[in-house]
């Protein structure tokens, strides 16, 4: 049974802030059913196994981002890649569509817009009538909408958000070979007004763009050493996508997405690791095996944010396979 009431002194062992790249490097590059299992015995002391969240994703606001994120669809950069731009959603729509997200079983709604930076004026209005009204079904609701200001981070709390998305995307070192558009800085600045203003921070990155294994225990050093740490952390499978630089990337190994899975849990025992864009690509049996590792989380719809997702009929059938057996 996981304790649902750690004593204070095993958690001060267990919970760190100050973590080295090369500890975590060696933490990564364990035999994989060793690290898997260290990960799962930490991850039944701090969670309920059983407790898998279902987000919801919604787009609010679709392409035409001035960003050059190589990985991303939705760069107004990456002219090659065909997707239908959308201006921002009108909020009632938006809180309908979270309703029946709700409906569906979702039990917190996230919502995208692919701006660079929050403006202030009628569309951040907006952006928080949806907050309010997503907050008022009862759902967690997380936005992602580029870079904010002290005070926008503040006017988000107010209206009840739950998180704020921001993910540092990849290590410190490999940035540069990613976004030329804004540095590391930037984001670590935006996830502090964040903080500052009360929000759960979701914080993740992407796996499969070309980093290597040091880049990946880089990133996950600099999450580690939040203190507190991210309330969220997601891990992505790169979905490389038609005409961006890169589309030609290949598919994430199954192994590797658990081994970024276990290694996450291990740093940061009480943090939703969720398993995000990409997890269509892996089986049942593939997922289970992150669930087992610690991936307690999941986007669940049939659509990320422009890329198709898992659909919800997979997950219902995927999720009853994971449960009790029953007489039937
Ligand atoms: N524009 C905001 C920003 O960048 O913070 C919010 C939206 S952006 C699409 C949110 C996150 O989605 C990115 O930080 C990235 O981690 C993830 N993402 C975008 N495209 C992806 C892809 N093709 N594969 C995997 N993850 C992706
Ligand atoms: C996150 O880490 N992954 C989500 C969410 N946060 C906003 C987005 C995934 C996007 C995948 C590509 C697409 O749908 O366009
Ligand atoms: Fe895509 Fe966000 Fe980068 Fe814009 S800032 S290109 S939406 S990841």
């Amino acid at each position: 049974m996981f304790d649902q009431n750690p004593q204070p002194s095993s958690d001060r062992a267990e919970i760190r802030s100050d973590w080295t790249v090369d500890e975590v490097e060696a933490l990564m590059r364990l035999p994989l059913l060793d690290l898997v299992g260290q990960a799962s015995a930490l991850h039944r002391r701090h969670h309920d196994p059983e407790d898998i969240q279902k987000a919801s994703l919604l787009s609010i606001k679709t392409g035409g981002c001035p960003e050059d994120c190589a990985y991303c669809p939705q760069s107004a950069h990456h002219k090659e890649v065909d997707l239908d731009k959308e201006k921002l959603m009108n909020p009632k729509h938006v809180i309908s569509l979270a309703k029946r997200a709700q409906q569906s079983g979702a039990e917190r709604f996230c919502m995208g817009a692919a701006w660079r930076k929050v403006r202030d004026g009628q569309e951040f209005d907006n952006v928080l009538e949806m907050v309010r009204g997503v907050n008022d079904l009862g759902m967690e609701a997380c936005v992602t909408l580029g870079m904010l200001q002290p005070h926008q981070a503040e006017a988000l709390a107010e209206a009840g958000l739950k998180a704020y998305n921001h993910n540092l995307d990849t290590s410190p070192e490999f940035y540069g070979e990613i976004i030329g558009t804004r540095t590391y800085q930037d984001r670590l600045e935006t996830l502090s007004y964040c903080r500052d203003a009360g929000l759960d921070l979701c914080c993740g990155g992407i796996i499969g763009m070309g980093e290597s294994w040091r880049d990946r225990a880089s990133m996950l050093q600099v999450l580690a050493n939040f203190d507190p740490h991210p309330e969220s952390v997601p891990i992505n499978a790169l979905i490389a996508t038609p005409g961006t630089p890169l589309a030609d990337r290949g598919k994430v190994a199954a192994f590797d997405l658990l081994r970024m899975v276990a290694t996450t849990r291990i740093l940061m025992p009480k943090t939703r690791v969720r398993l995000s864009a990409g997890r269509s690509d892996f089986s049942t049996a593939e997922q289970a095996l992150c669930f087992l590792a610690g991936a307690n989380s999941v986007f669940y719809g049939d659509v990320l944010l422009t890329a198709p997702n898992a659909g919800t009929g997979a997950d219902r059938d995927m999720f009853a396979a994971l449960g009790s057996l029953s007489d039937a």
